[in-house]
Order: C-alpha cells, then structure tokens, then sequence
C-alpha cells in the first residue's frame, strides 16, 4: 500500500554530518521525499512527538535530547513506508540492530539513536500533522 510516514535525523546525526547517508538510505529502500526541514524542536512539539512516553522516566531527557540542536524532518513516501523506514531505520537500541541499519551505524544509544520513524499508521498520521499538517491531509 502507498502511504506516507514521518523520519527525524535526530541532533547529534544531524551535526555530525549524516543527514546525506540517512536520506540515500531511505531512497534506496524505494522511498522519495515529499518534504523536509531543519528546526529546532520546542519542548511542546517533542512531548507531542513523544506523547505515548510522557510516563516512562527517560521522558524528561528524550524531550531535553530532542531539543537540544535542530533536527532534519523528513516525510517519505512509497509502497509499505511506515515499516520500510523501520526497516531501515533498525532496532530502538544500536546494539540490537542489525549491521546495515542506520542505528547499527550511526546510533550510540537507546536515546542517541540517529534517526525516528513514525510506528504505525496512526501514529504516522499523527506525526505527520505535527510537522506538515498540509501531507496529513492526502
Ligand atoms: P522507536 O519506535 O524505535 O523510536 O522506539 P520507542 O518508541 O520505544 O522509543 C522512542 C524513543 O525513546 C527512542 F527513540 C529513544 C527513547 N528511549 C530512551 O531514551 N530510553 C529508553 O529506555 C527507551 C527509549
């Protein structure tokens, strides 16, 4: 199925250069751009971003991370995106992920781990509407 999904290039992957290898990753996965953007992420945006965590005790410093230098907002699209991203993307944790994945190469933690990809399709539509409210639409 063709749909849309959202990617970050998180702080430190984004200042140390990486946003060109991660953007060839997707696009060679079959995906293209249909939008990005540098910004620096308010605390009120992360929260949103990170809704579902607002409980788990590693909240404060994933919203403190996100926000610490501007990150590259992606929205992709294709055949399957959402799990062609995860796919790419690789596990949560860099030292679960397979060799190849982007959190295999570029990740240094559970926290620091390169890149977001929206999970499902209703949290893609939601995260979508966050940062490109005009896709979230189509
Ligand atoms: P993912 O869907 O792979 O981004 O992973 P989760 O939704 O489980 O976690 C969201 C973000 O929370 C991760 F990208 C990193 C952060 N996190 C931590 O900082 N500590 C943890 O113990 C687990 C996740």
């Amino acid at each position: 199925m063709r749909e849309r999904t959202l990617a970050i290039v998180k702080p430190d992957c984004l200042a140390e250069g990486h946003a060109g290898e991660v953007i060839q990753a997707y696009e060679a996965a079959g995906l293209r751009l249909a939008a990005a953007r540098v910004e620096r992420m308010s605390a009120e945006r992360a929260g949103e971003l990170y809704a579902e965590h607002v409980q788990k005790p590693f909240f404060g410093e994933l919203v403190e991370y996100m926000t610490s230098n501007p990150v590259l907002v992606i929205a992709l699209e294709g055949e399957d995106a959402i799990a062609a991203v995860r796919a790419v993307n690789g596990a949560t944790d860099p030292a679960e992920a397979e060799p190849g994945t982007l959190r295999y190469r570029l990740g240094d933690s559970v926290r620091r781990n390169a890149v977001h990809g929206s999970a499902t399709t209703e949290d893609a539509r939601r995260e979508l509407a966050l940062f490109f409210p005009e896709l979230a639409r189509g």
